[in-house]
């Protein structure tokens, strides 16, 4: 194939590797991260996008809760986490969250989105009649909760192994996982980042955990704050191993620092660029992975519309009422209906398809999609 596109000679022979359908090895990733040369490294991500999904753009109808900011980890780079009787703190009844998913249904939402602090008073079993109650009044809703943080802390509150723990919470109701605590798995980096979180080991261990009971999930990836290259690249590496071994993951997505009421609020926030680049450099070295998703609510509509030219096959959803991102500054919309997220990718050109939260067709009228071939 002409290789005309490229401007960053460098590029030429992670581009042949690429073009020929080879696994990208750390140098390349390395390579990738070090060229300024953004369209020809979004071209290589748009042609595998392209041989996976073709013109195709998945959404989801998604509602996003967050049943307690209440968190014993004190995550520097968290604006959200709150201690027990910190001002701002808050703990929803059972009763409020089911209510909370009851308000957010009306747009026939098909999966809840479920994630919280690591609270040290609320049990196990609260978990597990909060799941069982959404389970009861929401048959036909996937609930996607808890990250493998809060898997974990629960298991330890438990005293139960984390395996246990998996199949009690998919018994109750659980249908996948998020992909949410990932961070940045280098040692050095979590250490000043979120130095009492679960370590980058464990997260995959526990994700392993998820995948061997049965359980999918995503996978993500926080950058733009103190990491380097070279630890993106290898936490990019970190999950392409374990896929290859589970297949487990769904979607990958990189989530760019928000400094704002964190600990880094000295820092700079994510450019365009560096949105664009993370999306494109995921797709390329995560060539075992079906779905890299455009989270609008973290890089803005705009950036995750252009994104879909850039290696994202996926929008993410509706999400409604995002407190994680938003407490930190984000200055995006709490909410999007389906009718915009249907303009955003009708208009990058894309054929949307309402998917549910296993990537499965969901069957709606208006929805109209063709398939190139
Ligand atoms: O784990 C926390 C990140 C994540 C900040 O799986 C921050 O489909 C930026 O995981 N600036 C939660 N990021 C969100 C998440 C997610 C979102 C959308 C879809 C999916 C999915 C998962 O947000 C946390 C952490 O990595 N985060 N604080 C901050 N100040």
């Amino acid at each position: 194939m002409d290789l005309d596109f490229i401007q960053d000679e460098r590029l030429r022979p992670v581009a042949e590797k690429v073009l020929a359908g080879e696994r990208l090895s750390f140098d390349d990733g390395l390579k990738l991260e070090q060229s300024s040369d953004l369209l020809a490294i979004g071209y290589l991500a748009n042609h595998v996008r392209q041989q996976r999904h073709g013109n195709l753009c998945y959404f989801n109808i998604n509602l996003h809760i967050n049943p307690t900011n209440v968190c014993v980890s004190g995550c520097q780079l968290c604006a959200f986490g709150r201690k027990k009787n910190a001002r701002g703190a808050y703990t929803m009844s059972l009763e409020q969250v089911w209510e909370a998913a009851a308000e957010g249904g009306s747009e026939a939402v098909t999966e809840f989105h479920i994630v919280g602090g690591l609270h040290p008073d609320l049990p196990l079993e609260w978990y597990l009649d909060l799941i069982h109650g959404l389970r009861r009044r929401f048959p036909t809703v996937h609930l996607k909760a808890f990250t493998m943080v809060e898997i974990a802390y629960l298991a330890r509150g438990a005293r139960l192994t984390v395996r246990d723990t998996l199949l009690k919470l998919q018994e109750a109701g659980v249908g996948s996982l998020p992909g949410g605590g990932a961070e940045i798995f280098d040692p050095s980096v979590r250490r000043r980042i979120c130095a009492h979180k679960m370590s980058g080991e464990e997260w995959l261990e526990t994700a392993r955990a998820a995948h061997q009971a049965g359980l999918r999930s995503n996978a993500t990836m926080l950058y733009g704050h103190i990491e380097t290259a070279r630890d993106r690249i290898d936490h990019l590496l970190r999950l392409r191993g374990l896929q290859d071994e589970t297949g487990g993951f769904m979607a990958y997505v990189p989530l760019a620092f928000h400094p704002a009421n964190t600990q880094f609020s000295y820092l700079p926030p994510s450019t365009g660029f560096a949105d664009l680049k993370s999306i494109a450099i995921g797709r390329l070295m995560l060539d075992n992975f079906a779905h890299v998703k455009a989270y609008w609510v973290m890089m803005t509509p705009a950036i995750a519309q252009v994104a879909l030219r850039f290696g994202a096959d996926d929008l993410d959803g509706t999400v409604v009422e995002e407190k994680i991102y938003h407490e930190a500054g984000a200055t995006t919309s709490r909410e999007m209906k389906r009718d915009e997220l249907l303009r955003l990718i009708r208009e990058a050109g894309r054929d949307p398809v309402q998917r549910d939260t296993l990537y499965g067709p969901v069957a709606r009228p208006q929805v109209t999609f063709t398939v190139q071939t």
